[in-house]
C-alpha cells in the first residue's frame, strides 16, 4: 500500500496548493484531476522511470521495443489507481475533502492515438509486458489530433476533431534532452574514404523529434515502470527558419515550420487499407528514425561494441508501418557505427520481428519508388541493395524459380513493398489467430514460408482483461473474487475455477443480476445521450468495431429489416424483445461505410417510433465510439456479434472482450472465434454461415451468383428491396449498398449467408428465453476466457519472439509495500 488514506489526503491538499495556489475545494474538476495525476507519478517517482530506474546494473537487461504507429490507450487515472493498489483509498479520502472521484476521471481525455483493433492490442501489450516486468517500451507518434469524433447528424457520421491535448496532458513528460534530428530529403554524396565508400546525406530537411514518455504502470508490479514514448515532430528554430527569414525567404520558411509540423499532427484515419500519402511515410520514417536513434544511444551506454545486439535488444514491428526499422538500422550500424553490410545486416534480422495483421489486399503498404527516394534518399539506396541481394541469394539458391523471386523481391514495378521487406529483414513473422496464420503460410505469404518457414508462427492475440474485465465490470469481479479469490487478476487461466459454479443455480442467478446491472448502466447512457429508452430486460444485442464492408454491419441491420418486416406481419410472433445495439467509426473517405451507418440510423429512427411494436425492438447507433465507451458496453452485452465473412477479420480482439464479461458469441468461424469456439464447445457458442475454405473457394473462382440468393428466397428478397424501392424514404441513398450486393456479386458473402445467419440468430433467441442454460453458458465463456488475456499472448512473445524473461509470480498491490 503506497498510502494510507490520512496520508493521501494530506498529501493530495499539499499538492493542490503547491499547484495552484489555493484550497482544492475551490478548483475545477480539471486542477482536481490534474493535481492527483501530478501527485501520483511524484510519488511513483514516475519522472526517473524507465531507463534508469529499472536498469542501475552496468549490464544491460534484454529490452523489448514496440514499434507501432498507433496505441489507443484510452484514459489511465482510473485504470492507474487499481494497478497500484490505491482506488479505494484515494476514493475514500477525496470524498472526505468533498470531491468525487468520478468527477476527476470524467475529466480524463481519452487518448485516442489509434483506429482500432491493431491500435488498441498495442496499449494491451504494453499493459501486460509492465504486469509481467518485462522491459519493455513502446515506440510511437504524439499525435496533436487522434483519431476524429464522430457525432451522429441526421443519421450520418460527422468527424469532428480530437484536440485531446488542448488542455495538456499531465501524464505526459516532455524529454527535451532526448531530443533527436531526423533528415529527410536532400541528396547523397558518396565518397571513397580510404578504400571505404562512405555516404553523406546533405541539403537535408531537418526535423526535430521530441519525445514526451508515458509511464505504464502493470497491476502490483511498482518495481517495473515502463515508457510509452511518443514522438512529436517540431521545426529547428534557430536554423533553417532563421536563415530564410534572415534573407526574407518568409515563404520557405513558413511552409517548412508547416510540413514538420504536420508530420505528428494527426493520426491516419484509414483502418485497414493503404492510402499511400508522401505525409504518412514521412511519419512512417519519423518515429522509426527517432525511435531507432534512442535505442542506439542507451545501448552505448552500456555496452561497448554492437556484437552483442540481438541479445540485449528486441524490436517488434506492428505490422508494416514501422518496416522501415530494417533500411534504418542498417544505415545506423553502416553509416554511423562503422560496421560492414554483412554483420549490420545478421543484427538487424536477429534484432527485428514483425507481425502481420490483415490479409485485406487494400491494407498492404506499397510506397512508390520515386517518393522513397525523394523523402529518403540514403534509405533508399539501402532497400535498393537488401533486394539486390536478396535477388542474388535466391537466384544462387532456386536459379530455375525465376517467379518466386519476381513474386517475393522488395522493389516490383516501380513500388517498394513494405510486406516483403518486413519477412525479409526480419527473424520472426507471426500472423495474430491460427486461421490467419494459416493464411498467410498457405496463401498470402506462401512463396517465403517456403523460403523461410522457420520464421512463421502465430501468436494469438490477447486483451487486457484487466482493463475490460477487472477495471469495466467491477460487479463481476466482485463476484468472481468472492467465489474464486483473486488469483484471476494475476493469473486469467484461474478463471476456469468459475466452471463448476455452471450448474449452481444460486450462482448464476448472482451472474444474470450483474448483467442485467450493467444493462441498466448502459441503458441510462443511452437515456441520457439520445433521449431514448431501452429495457434492461430485453436482449442487449450488441455489434461495436470499426464499420467496414467485410465485418458486415449490412449482415446485421439486414437481418434486423427482415425481423421488422416479419413482426408487423405477425405480431403475435414469438421472439423475445431484443436491442439491437451498433458503434463504430468509418473512415472518412468510405462513402459505402457511410452508407450501412445511415441505414442503421434510418432503422433505428423507424423501429424506434413505431407504436405498433410496443418496444419489442429497439435499434440503437451509439455515437463515438472508443476504450472508454467499450468498457461500459461489453459488460452489458448478452449476444457478441462477431459476423466478419470467414477468412478475412485477421484476429478480432472485441471478440475477447464481449466473452470475457459474459457474452455469447454468435459469429462466423473467422479470426479468434475459430479458438473461442475450441475453448467453449460448440454448446456454448453459436456458429453460422461459410467456412473460410469455402469462401476462399468462392474467391478463386470469381465469387457466387448473389443474384440466384437473392431470387430463391422471399424474405431476403424483400430487404434487399427494401433499399431501394422507397420504403426507407425517397432518396437514392442506399442504391451503393443494393448494386454491391447483386450487381457487384456480393464481394462479402452478405446474401449467402443471410439465411444461415437469421437461422441461428431465432436459435439464439429462443436459447435466452432459458435463463439458467444461457447463464450457465455465459459462464463458461467468462471461465475460459483466460487464455485470450494479453498475459498468455505477452508470455508467447517473450519466449519465443523475444526471448526475454518474465515474472509469472507477482504479488497483488495490496501486498507490496513503499
Ligand atoms: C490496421 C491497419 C493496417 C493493417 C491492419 C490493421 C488492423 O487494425 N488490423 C486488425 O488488427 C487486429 C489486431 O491484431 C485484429 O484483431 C483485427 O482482426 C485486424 O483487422
Amino acid at each position: 500500500m503506497i498510502w494510507l488514506k490520512d496520508s493521501f489526503k494530506k498529501a493530495y491538499v499539499e499538492k493542490f496548493i503547491e499547484i495552484q495556489g489555493s484550497m482544492p475545494n475551490t478548483g475545477t474538476s480539471w486542477e482536481k484531476y490534474r493535481a492527483l495525476v501530478v501527485l501520483i507519478k511524484e510519488k511513483m517517482k514516475i519522472s526517473q522511470a524507465a531507463e534508469s530506474m529499472n536498469d542501475s546494473s552496468p549490464d544491460q537487461e534484454k529490452q523489448v521495443y514496440y514499434f507501432s504507429l498507433e496505441f489507443l490507450i484510452g484514459k489511465l487515472l482510473s485504470y492507474y489507481l487499481i494497478n497500484l493498489g490505491i482506488k479505494d483509498v484515494v476514493q475514500e479520502g477525496l470524498e472526505e475533502l468533498g470531491i468525487d472521484l468520478e468527477d476527476l476521471i470524467a475529466e480524463e481525455n481519452d487518448a485516442a492515438l489509434g483506429n482500432g483493433g491493431l491500435g488498441r492490442l498495442s496499449a494491451c501489450y504494453l499493459d501486460s509486458m509492465a504486469f509481467l516486468g518485462i522491459p519493455g517500451q513502446g515506440n510511437g507518434i504524439r499525435y496533436k489530433y487522434g483519431l476524429f469524433q464522430q457525432k451522429i447528424v441526421n443519421g450520418f457520421q460527422v468527424e469532428l476533431p480530437d484536440n485531446w491535448l488542448k488542455n495538456e496532458y499531465p501524464w505526459e513528460m516532455r524529454k527535451s534532452d532526448n531530443t533527436v534530428v531526423v533528415k529527410f530529403k536532400g541528396h547523397v554524396r558518396t565518397e571513397s574514404i580510404k578504400g571505404k565508400l562512405t555516404f553523406f546525406h546533405e541539403d537535408y530537411e531537418p526535423v526535430l523529434a521530441v519525445p514526451y514518455d508515458i509511464p505504464m504502470l502493470g497491476y502490483g508490479n511498482l518495481n517495473r515502470i515502463n515508457n510509452l514514448r511518443l514522438w512529436s515532430a517540431e521545426p529547428i528554430k534557430d536554423d533553417l527558419d532563421w536563415v530564410s527569414f534572415n534573407q526574407g525567404d518568409y515563404s520557405k520558411a513558413v511552409a517548412y515550420r508547416s510540413e514538420v509540423e504536420a508530420i505528428s499532427y494527426i493520426l491516419y484515419p484509414e483502418d485497414s487499407s493503404h492510402a499511400g500519402r508522401e505525409l504518412r511515410l514521412r511519419q512512417e520514417y519519423f518515429f522509426t528514425a527517432a525511435g531507432l536513434s534512442t535505442i542506439i544511444r542507451y545501448f552505448k551506454k552500456k555496452n561497448n561494441s554492437f556484437s552483442g545486439f540481438a541479445r540485449k535488444v528486441a524490436i517488434h514491428i506492428n505490422d508494416t508501418h514501422p518496416a522501415l526499422c530494417v533500411p534504418e538500422l542498417m544505415r545506423i550500424f553502416m553509416d554511423e557505427e562503422d560496421l560492414g553490410w554483412d554483420e549490420a545486416w545478421n543484427i538487424t534480422v536477429n534484432t527485428i520481428s514483425f507481425t502481420n495483421h490483415t490479409i485485406l489486399p487494400e491494407a498492404l503498404e506499397k510506397w512508390p519508388v520515386e517518393i522513397m527516394k525523394s523523402q529518403c534518399p540514403r534509405i533508399y539506396m539501402i532497400i535498393e541493395e537488401i533486394d539486390r541481394r536478396y535477388r542474388e541469394e535466391m537466384h544462387h539458391m532456386h536459379p530455375e524459380k525465376r517467379d518466386l523471386i519476381e513474386h517475393t523481391a522488395i522493389i516490383r514495378d516501380g513500388q517498394i513493398h513494405m510486406a516483403h521487406l518486413a519477412v525479409i529483414g526480419s527473424n520472426s513473422v507471426n500472423g495474430v489467430a491460427e486461421l490467419h496464420t494459416k493464411i498467410l503460410k498457405t496463401q498470402v505469404l506462401k512463396d517465403f514460408y517456403t523460403i523461410y518457414p522457420y520464421k512463421f508462427n502465430n501468436k494469438t492475440n490477447g486483451v487486457s482483461h484487466r482493463r475490460f474485465l477487472l477495471e469495466a465490470n467491477p460487479d463481476l469481479s466482485r463476484l468472481i473474487s468472492e467465489s474464486i479469490g483473486e488469483d484471476w487478476i494475476r493469473q486469467s487461466e484461474s478463471l476456469e475455477k468459475l466452471l463448476p459454479y455452471t450448474s449452481d443455480t444460486a450462482f448464476l442467478e448472482k451472474l444474470a443480476d450483474v448483467k442485467y446491472h450493467n444493462k441498466c448502466r448502459l441503458a441510462n447512457y443511452i437515456n441520457d445521450k439520445m433521449n431514448i429508452q431501452v429495457d434492461p430486460s430485453s436482449i442487449f444485442d450488441i455489434q461495436v468495431k470499426r464499420i467496414h464492408a467485410y465485418k458486415r454491419q449490412l449482415l446485421n441491420i439486414l437481418k434486423i429489416m427482415d425481423l421488422y418486416n416479419r413482426w408487423r406481419e405477425d405480431p403475435s410472433m414469438d421472439i423475445y424483445p431484443t436491442t439491437f445495439i451498433f458503434g463504430g467509426k468509418v473512415a472518412p473517405g468510405y462513402q459505402y461505410a457511410k452508407s450501412i451507418i445511415k441505414l442503421i440510423t434510418t432503422m433505428a429512427q423507424r423501429i424506434n417510433t413505431d407504436p405498433a411494436l410496443g418496444g419489442k425492438m429497439k435499434v440503437i447507433f451509439l455515437e463515438n465510439f472508443n476504450v472508454s465507451l467499450a468498457e461500459m458496453i461489453y459488460p452489458a452485452a448478452d449476444i457478441s456479434e462477431q459476423i466478419s465473412t470467414a477468412s478475412q477479420e485477421a484476429s478480432g480482439t472485441g471478440n475477447m472482450k464481449f466473452m470475457l464479461n459474459g457474452a455469447i458469441t454468435l459469429g462466423t468461424l473467422d479470426g479468434a472465434n475459430v479458438e473461442i469456439r475450441r475453448a467453449v464447445g460448440d454448446e456454448n457458442i453459436a456458429i453460422f454461415g461459410l467456412k473460410a475454405n469455402e469462401v476462399m473457394n468462392y474467391y478463386q473462382w470469381g465469387g457466387y451468383k448473389s443474384w440466384e440468393e437473392y431470387q430463391n428466397f422471399p424474405r431476403l428478397k424483400r430487404v434487399v428491396d427494401q433499399l431501394v424501392d422507397g420504403s426507407l424514404g425517397s432518396s437514392n441513398e442506399f442504391a451503393g449498398i443494393y448494386e454491391s450486393l447483386l450487381r457487384d456479386n456480393d464481394q462479402y458473402f452478405v446474401l449467402k449467408d443471410f439465411r444461415s445467419y437469421t437461422d441461428t440468430w431465432q436459435k439464439v433467441n429462443l436459447w435466452y428465453q432459458h435463463k439458467l442454460s444461457w447463464a450457465s453458458s455465459c459462464l463458461v465463456n467468462i471461465g475460459k476466457g483466460g487464455v485470450f488475456s494479453s498475459d498468455r499472448a505477452i508470455k508467447e512473445y517473450a519466449d519465443d519472439i523475444w526471448h526475454v524473461p518474465y515474472q509469472n509470480e507477482i504479488p497483488g498491490p495490496q501486498e507490496q509495500s513503499g
